[in-house]
């Protein structure tokens, strides 16, 4: 019993077709996703942690509606190295804030 040419030619077409399906299947590469443009808002907290090698400092925070964040201890890049001037761990400062890639970022530090 000899194969029909028919189903041969099928089956050769099937087979050379599967990886260009598969491929056609492949999502496009999707674009790295982007950090959120910085949104900025202006915080009042307490410092309970100084890093100055990394210029990070850790603030227990009261709520930042504008960011939909709680109270809460969390670590903050400091924009420019000069804001570690004068600051103390226990200190209350009020401070203003933008979202960055990795840390937030706070950009000025208020002093009462
Ligand atoms: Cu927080």
């Amino acid at each position: 019993m000899s194969p029909r040419p028919a189903l041969v030619l099928a089956l050769i077409l099937a087979a050379g077709a599967a990886p260009a399906a598969f491929a056609a299947q492949t999502p496009d590469a999707a674009p790295a996703a982007k950090p959120p443009a910085g949104r900025a808002a202006k915080g009042v907290g307490v410092v309970t942690e100084i890093n100055a090698e990394e210029a990070v400092v850790t603030l227990k925070h009261e709520p930042i509606p504008a960011l939909g964040w709680p109270t809460m201890t969390m670590p903050f890049h400091l924009a420019s190295p000069d804001l570690l001037k004068g600051l103390k761990v226990g200190q209350k400062i009020a401070f203003d804030t933008k979202e960055a890639e990795g840390l937030p970022e706070i950009t000025a530090i208020h002093k009462p």
